[in-house]
């Protein structure tokens, strides 16, 4: 019997079917570990989603076993800055964890934001 997670993972998560293929997105990097596409309601000019092949929740969900994992998302997030031009100017990038931070997809994804002058606040 698939383990609750697992389950979720087969059935209902759209990250995990972006990654497999079910479901199209606008990919910009792969690797054996992580994938990396378009925000569908992008906030800035760039607005890119890197996730873990690997189905994990959230930052909470993390283990250390997934340490390559993590290294794989920030390597991902230097070399597609470099690729879309914005690791000069800057980028922004952040991992929402549930309801206060209004995280609406419960697959573990790094937020790669730039292309613009952002505001300084993290909340508002
Ligand atoms: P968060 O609030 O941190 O859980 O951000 C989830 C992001 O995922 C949000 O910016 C919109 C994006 N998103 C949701 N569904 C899809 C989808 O089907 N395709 C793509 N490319 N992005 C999606």
């Amino acid at each position: 019997m698939l383990s609750p997670t697992e389950a979720f993972k087969t059935k209902e998560c759209i990250f995990c079917k972006i990654v497999s293929g079910t479901l199209p997105s606008e990919k910009v990097y792969e690797n054996d570990n992580v994938f990396a596409f378009r925000d569908i309601s992008p906030q800035a000019p760039v607005h890119i989603l890197i996730v873990p092949k690997k189905h994990i929740t959230d930052v909470l969900d993390v283990s250390v076993s997934d340490s390559a994992v993590f290294q794989n998302l920030f390597q991902a997030a230097q070399q597609i800055a470099a690729k879309l031009g914005i690791a000069g100017s800057g980028f922004r990038t952040v991992f929402n964890s549930g309801d206060h931070a209004c995280q609406t997809m419960y697959h573990l994804h790094l937020h790669l934001l730039g292309g613009t002058q952002m505001g300084g606040s993290l909340v508002g």
